[in-house]
């Protein structure tokens, strides 16, 4: 029986509410400053550790967004600002603006192609995202990211 092909990613595309939509494989974001985690225990809301890892390499999840620019129709709305993590699996998480730039979430949230010095092999779903200041860090470390999508959560209409 032939083995399933694993589900990786080569690229991320950053799209939805932003003023230039852009795309980044691999060779893009090396070009950009790189951001090292340090050692990290990657453990699931069960208790379960994943693994250990001494180091990821990879760039701040904000600096993409930087390059993108959000598409704010008030100054204000990036306070209702959200952005959709998602994987060519479909999983997908989440993080809002404050989080990502007003929380010290946003300095330790890193898109990463690198970890303990080696790239992540297609096996390995290639470019991946990692929260290191998560309690629990397995939940927002997505396998083969595809996807940076930029929403605005609806006014209440008051
Ligand atoms: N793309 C993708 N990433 C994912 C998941 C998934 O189902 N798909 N599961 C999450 C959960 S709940 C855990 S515990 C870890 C498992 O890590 P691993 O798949 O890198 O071994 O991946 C997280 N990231
Ligand atoms: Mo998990």
């Amino acid at each position: 029986m032939p083995c399933a092909a694993p589900i990786t990613s080569r690229e991320v595309v950053v799209s939805g509410t932003v003023k230039r939509r852009h795309s980044f494989d691999l060779c893009a974001l090396m070009r950009l400053p790189t951001q090292l985690t340090g050692p990290l225990d990657v453990v699931c809301l069960s208790g379960r550790k994943v693994r250990t890892a001494s180091e990821y390499k990879g760039v701040r999840l904000s600096a993409l967004l930087d390059i993108a620019q959000l598409r704010l129709p008030h100054a204000r709305d990036f306070a209702r600002a959200y952005v959709l993590a998602q994987a060519a699996d479909g999983y997908t998480v989440m993080f809002s603006w404050h989080e990502l730039y007003n929380t010290p979430i946003g300095v330790g949230a890193l898109v990463v192609y690198e970890r303990d010095g080696q790239p992540l092999g297609d096996d390995e779903g290639g470019i991946g995202l990692i929260s290191t200041c998560d309690l629990r860090v397995a939940l927002r470390q997505v396998r083969a990211l595809k996807r940076l999508t930029v929403h605005l959560a609806e006014p209440s209409g008051l």
